[in-house]
């Protein structure tokens, strides 16, 4: 070093432990990092294999009740994110629990949820005063704020995935929660089928005081989305990176059915293969049906189903099917990022 250097690096060492008892840093030394000529996300694509973890899913049912762990769910954690409770770096998965005559009492939050039904058709949710059975695959949603419990009349574990904003609202220091009233169960005044009756068949109230921030349909049910895939299936000039794929939508504005949580299904007809892809937003994927594989740069991900995997920000990918259709559930922060001008994508591999 020159002596010129070496004298302005000393001045500048001692500069920095001047204005640090200030609470001041010079940015210059931080720049690179803070402001990223391309996303560079410390998320790593991970799969969670089924098979491998519904035993130990089951296994939480021995360990705790509902009532002592008020939800029992296993947080997939990414391994980029270690002691995060994140799946990517804006929200949070888990796998929850809901066992035969078990409820997971009443409470309120400002995250948003979804749950994307694995396992199970004898659980239900009621949110806000209607209550819905929720069946494998369909797609459940809990707005900001709503008072939201859980319950299984059947007899037999239902296992759904949790979908929440919650790294997003922590990043905002926006989280209040609340138990409802002497934890007692909220009053049913609306019959189940109510809100799709009146969201969900191409109607909508005359005078509408509903709060479209989020969908007023909160359970998207399965056999419906299905249906629909198959018939536009019929019709269908497969997009080259995402086969037929559909945001859950909020019928009052067309708008993604969360404020913050963008919802997708898709269908890959048999033996398709992908071509690359990339967006801002972290996905997390759940295979619903069929099998396939999806390439990550030179990882292979083989999935199956209730499989779910993550691929985080700007990571090139491309989806395959095997010889059947396949359908996949996908979520991720992109409602948020196009609200902001944030999101971007590239295809082709450009
Ligand atoms: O079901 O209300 O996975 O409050 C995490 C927090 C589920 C829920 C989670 C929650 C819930």
């Amino acid at each position: 070093m020159s002596e010129t250097n070496y004298s302005s690096s000393y001045k500048r060492t001692s500069f920095y432990k001047q204005i640090e008892k200030k609470s001041l840093t010079p940015l210059w030394e931080v720049m690179q990092d803070l402001v990223l000529p391309k996303p560079s996300s410390p998320c790593i694509p991970k799969i969670w294999k089924y098979d491998d973890i519904r035993k130990d899913i089951l296994e939480a049912g021995d360990i705790i009740s509902t009532e002592e762990a008020e939800r029992r769910v296993l947080i997939l954690e990414n391994p980029g994110l270690l002691g995060t409770s994140r799946i990517t770096r804006s929200l949070y998965a888990g796998m929850q629990l809901i066992l035969p005559g078990e409820t997971a009492r009443n409470h309120r939050h400002t995250q948003t949820a979804l749950r994307f039904v694995l396992e199970g058709s004898s659980a239900y949710t009621t949110v806000d005063g209607e209550r819905t059975t929720m069946k494998r695959g369909d797609l459940v949603i809990t707005p900001s704020w709503g008072w939201h419990e859980h319950g299984n009349d059947g007899d037999h574990p239902t296992i759904w995935l949790d979908g929440l904003d919650i790294p997003l609202v922590q990043f905002l220091d926006a989280s209040f929660a609340e138990p409802y009233e002497d934890n007692t169960n909220q009053p049913l005044p609306k019959p189940e089928g109510d809100s799709i009756a009146r969201y969900g068949s191409g109607l909508a109230p005359v005078d509408n005081p509903f709060d479209t921030l989020t969908s007023p349909i909160f359970n998207y049910s399965y056999s419906e989305t299905r249906d629909a895939l198959e018939k536009m299936k019929r019709n269908e000039k497969w997009d080259a990176c995402h086969g037929l794929k559909m945001k859950y939508a909020n019928p009052l504005t067309g708008d993604y059915a969360m404020p913050t949580i963008a919802a997708f299904i898709q269908l890959l007809p048999s033996g398709f293969m992908g071509q690359k892809y990339r967006s801002t937003d972290s996905t997390v994927f759940v295979c619903v049906e069929g099998e396939g594989k999806t390439i990550v740069n030179d990882l292979e991900i083989n999935w199956t189903k209730n499989d779910t995997f993550v691929i985080p920000s700007w990571v090139q990918h491309s989806h395959n099917s095997y010889n059947s259709d396949a359908v996949i559930f996908s979520f991720s922060d992109r409602a948020i990022q196009q609200k902001c001008g944030l999101w971007r994508e590239n295809r082709y591999g450009n």
